[in-house]
C-alpha cells in the first residue's frame, strides 16, 4: 500500500522545507482543510435536508439568487477561519463588504483570505457539482490597527496562496503556494484529505472547450470566430456552469475556459477579486495562462471594487496563444 500523504502532514512539510514559509499561512490552509470537510458533508446532503433550493428569494451583491448551501457554506468558512486566529478578514461573494474577525489574535493576525464559498450555485437543486474558490493575501494595514479596502483590492500577483475545493463525484482540494500546484482527494473512510496529484501541470493544448454558447449571439465578432474555429476542429464543448468544474476538467485534460464579455455582463460575469484572481493563480501555477478578452494578464489587472467583474479566457497556453490570434484579427476594440 503506497504512503498517504495527507494534508496536513504536506503542509507542515512543505513549511520545514521553505525557511520563507510561515506558521501562519500553514495554519489558515488546515482550517480552509476543515471548513471543505464540513461543506463537502453537507453538499452531499443537500438534497436530504432542509437547505436546498433559494434562500427565501434573497440576492448576493452580484445580483445572484442565493441558494441557502451558499449560506452556510459562507459561515462554515467564515466560522473555520476564526479557529487558528491568523486570518484577519475575510471578502466573500456572500458579504456586501469585507468583515474583520473579531478574535483577539485574530486583531494582530497578517493574512486576508477572499473567497467565493459555493461557486455554481445554480448547480446545488439539480445534483451537479459546485466549488469553493478561495485567495489568501498578506494585509497590507498596520497589525495594531484595524483592516481597511486596501488589504483587500490587491492584484492577483501579490496572492500568497490560493485554492478551490470541487465537490464532484469525489471532492478534491487544489491549491498552490506559488510553488507548483498538488491536488488532495478526500477519503471520506479516514476524514482525510490525501495527496492524490502532486505537482499538476496542465496539458500545452487540449481537445476541449467550455464556454456558454447559448450566448454565441450575444458574444463579439472575436469570440464568435474562435467558437466557429473550435467546432471546425471538432473540439469538444463541456460547460457544466460551475467555473471550478470546468476549470478543473481544463487543467487535467487540457483546453480553454472562456467567460467573455455579454450584452448582460459587459464587464464580464465573473468576479476577478475571488473568482478569476485564484483559479489564474492556480492555472499559471501550473504552466496555463489567464487573459482578458482584451489580452490583459488577468492577475496584473488593478483591483478597485471587491465584486468587481472581469472577463476570462484560461487554459492551456497554445489554446491561449491561439485565442489571442483571433482577438487580434478580429477585436474591434484592439485597434
Ligand atoms: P456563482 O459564483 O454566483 O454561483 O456563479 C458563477 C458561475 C460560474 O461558476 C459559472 O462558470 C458561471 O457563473 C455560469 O454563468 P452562466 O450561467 O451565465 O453561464
Ligand atoms: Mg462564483
Amino acid at each position: 500500500m503506497s504512503k498517504i500523504t495527507t494534508l496536513d502532514e504536506f503542509i507542515l512539510t512543505s513549511e520545514k522545507k521553505y525557511s520563507d514559509a510561515t506558521g501562519q499561512l500553514s495554519r489558515i490552509l488546515r482550517d480552509i482543510g476543515i471548513a471543505a470537510k464540513i461543506v463537502n458533508r453537507e453538499v452531499n446532503k443537500a438534497g436530504l435536508s432542509n437547505i436546498l433550493g433559494k434562500d427565501g428569494g434573497t440576492t448576493n451583491n452580484s445580483g445572484d439568487e442565493v441558494q441557502k448551501l451558499d449560506i452556510y457554506a459562507n459561515e462554515k468558512m467564515i466560522e473555520c477561519l476564526s479557529y487558528s486566529g491568523e486570518c484577519c478578514g475575510i471578502a466573500s461573494e456572500e458579504l456586501e463588504n469585507f468583515i474583520s474577525l473579531p478574535s483577539k489574535e485574530a486583531k494582530t493576525a497578517e493574512y486576508i483570505v477572499v473567497m467565493d464559498p459555493l461557486d455554481g450555485s445554480s448547480n446545488i437543486d439539480v445534483n451537479v457539482s459546485v466549488g469553493t474558490i478561495f485567495g489568501i493575501y498578506r494585509r497590507l494595514s498596520a497589525v495594531d490597527g484595524e483592516i481597511t479596502k486596501e488589504d483587500f483590492v490587491q492584484k492577483g500577483t501579490d496572492l500568497v496562496a490560493s485554492g478551490y475545493v470541487l465537490y464532484g463525484t469525489s471532492t478534491i482540494l487544489v491549491y498552490t503556494t506559488g510553488r507548483g500546484v498538488n491536488g488532495f482527494t478526500l477519503d471520506p473512510s479516514i476524514g482525510e484529505f490525501c495527496l492524490s496529484h502532486e505537482n499538476m501541470r496542465i496539458p500545452p493544448s487540449g481537445n476541449y472547450y467550455s464556454i456558454n454558447q447559448g450566448y454565441y449571439l450575444k458574444f463579439d465578432l472575436e469570440m464568435r470566430r474562435f467558437i466557429d474555429h473550435c467546432s471546425d476542429k471538432n473540439l469538444r464543448l463541456r460547460y457544466i456552469g460551475s467555473m471550478v468544474s470546468d476549470i478543473h476538467r481544463i487543467l487535467f485534460q487540457g483546453g480553454i475556459y472562456l467567460y467573455p464579455n455579454t450584452r448582460k455582463y459587459p464587464q464580464g460575469k465573473l468576479r476577478l477579486l475571488y473568482e478569476c484572481n485564484p483559479m489564474s493563480m492556480i492555472v499559471e501555477q501550473a504552466g496555463g495562462k489567464a487573459i482578458t478578452t482584451k489580452l490583459e494578464r488577468i492577475l496584473e489587472l488593478e483591483v478597485k471594487e471587491i465584486h468587481q467583474r472581469a472577463t476570462i479566457v484560461i487554459g492551456s497556453p497554445d489554446m491561449i496563444d491561439e485565442m489571442k490570434l483571433f482577438i487580434e484579427k478580429y477585436s474591434a476594440v484592439l485597434v
